[in-house]
């Protein structure tokens, strides 16, 4: 393939497809206006730890990836900016994608395809790309055609999953889509789906939307076994013995940038329709207060006054990456302060970085100083730690551990 691609935001979802189309031949130049991220991936460090990411990102660099924080001719722009929502309106920000696709359009050649990564609620690329895209193509007289091609790749098995799951690429015209589609099957073995951009736009939405609805069922039976005095997680063990049921796994919260994210594009274009939706939405993000409330419960039930000899264990949205967008420890802190005194202990083997107060970065000296465990993250390095924590009070959220005793959700 002899395309020139130029991948806009070298995040979490574009760095590693700018990596995977370079290994694969394809004249990959990676554009991010972080001019301190250039320079490190120039530099060969990546920028985030993802499984195999390195060798991929080895395999890259000796086919020619470049990286620049400088927009480029290229055939093909794949755009995976950040596209966040609004707290209060719960619509979504498409500045970074706005500002993305204006500075495309000014430097791109005639005759370009502009694929849309980056997750946005259904009609945002009627509303604000196609705009900026026709109105290039009138002023410069060039043909820019647009596709959506969003990501569904999970965080810790981000590689596998870009290889081996199926995709959707809406498109206005089928040429458009094929050949985008040509482009991802360079190294994308699953299925690929062609539609249009809206359909497109929602599918994705609705697939985030869907797994968030199924864990704020999970979360609510957490809610109702409490107050019936049942052990939850045996309920759903039985329940899913049902040859149609499957229920997912009660936690401290939901995080992450698209699942705790997304639905909320749903609500907030579709008020008073997206009803299932919302109470999803509330009920997973009451989690990170009904752990703050347990903690509290069984502080008084063991007798400890002070809020120093607590710790919690994780701070990543959810086991074995280093991503902290919108964790549910993070909320149960910000709650905290409200509440309670300062001083809660904190521990994430996986964030190195000084981000917090009271943060420990060994393992031991953590347990050292606190009376009462709160696991909030199941890092495979507490599973494989168990033994250090011996007989210590523990609240675990994630039901990761087996001992007795142990209180849960
Ligand atoms: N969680 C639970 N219980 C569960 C499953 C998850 O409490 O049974 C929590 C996790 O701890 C975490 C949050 O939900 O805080 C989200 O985790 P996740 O593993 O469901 O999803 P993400 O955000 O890591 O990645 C998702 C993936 N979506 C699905 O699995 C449906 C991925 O496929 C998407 O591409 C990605 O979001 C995205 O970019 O949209």
């Amino acid at each position: 393939m002899t395309e020139r691609i130029n991948v806009i935001g070298l995040g979490y979802i574009g760095l590693p497809t700018a990596l995977m189309l370079a290994s694969k031949g394809l004249q990959v130049t990676g554009t991010d206006l972080d001019a301190k991220k250039v320079a490190q991936l120039k530099n060969r460090t990546l920028t985030f730890e993802e499984t195999g990411l390195e060798g991929l990102y080895q395999e890259a660099l000796k086919n020619g990836i470049r990286f620049t924080d400088e927009y480029q001719k290229a055939d093909v722009y794949i755009v995976a900016v950040p596209t966040p929502f609004h707290k209060a309106s719960k619509k979504v920000v498409a500045d970074y994608l706005i500002s993305a696709v204006e500075k495309v359009v000014q430097v791109c050649d005639d005759n370009v395809i502009i694929v849309i990564e980056s997750t946005v609620s259904p009609g945002t690329i009627d509303t604000f790309v196609r705009p900026i895209v026709d109105k290039a193509c009138v002023k410069h007289r060039k043909r820019i055609c647009l596709a959506h091609a969003p990501e569904r790749i999970i965080p810790g098995s981000m590689l596998q999953e870009l290889i081996y799951n199926n995709r959707t690429i809406g498109a206005d015209e089928e040429e458009v889509a094929k050949k985008v589609c040509h482009i991802y099957s360079s190294f994308c073995k699953g299925e690929i789906d062609l539609t249009d951009i809206r359909t497109a736009e929602m599918s994705k939405v609705v697939e985030n939307a869907y797994r968030d609805i199924n864990i704020a069922y999970a979360n609510e039976l957490v809610k109702i076994c409490r107050a019936a005095g049942i052990n939850v997680y045996e309920l759903i063990r039985i329940a899913n013995r049902h040859p149609r049921v499957n229920i997912l796994t009660p936690g401290p919260g939901v995080g992450g940038h698209c699942i705790s994210v997304d639905p909320w594009f749903l609500v907030g274009d579709y008020p008073g329709l997206a009803n299932i939706i919302l109470a999803a939405r509330k009920i997973n993000d009451s989690m990170p207060e009904y752990v703050l409330e347990r903690i509290r419960e069984i502080m008084d039930e063991n007798g400890i006054e002070a809020i120093e000899k607590v710790g919690l264990y994780g701070l990543t949205y959810k086991e074995n990456v280093d991503d902290i967008r919108e964790s549910p420890t993070l909320q149960l802190i910000a709650n905290m302060r409200r509440h309670l005194a300062r001083g809660i202990k904190i521990y994430d083997p996986y964030i190195k970085e000084d981000i917090i107060e009271n943060q420990y970065h060994d393992f031991k000296e953590f347990l050292k100083n606190i009376d009462f465990l709160v696991i909030m993250v199941g890092h495979d390095e507490i599973k494989e730690r168990m033994d250090e924590i011996g007989d210590l009070l523990v609240l675990d959220t994630r039901n990761v551990m087996e001992r007795e005793g142990v209180y849960r959700l």
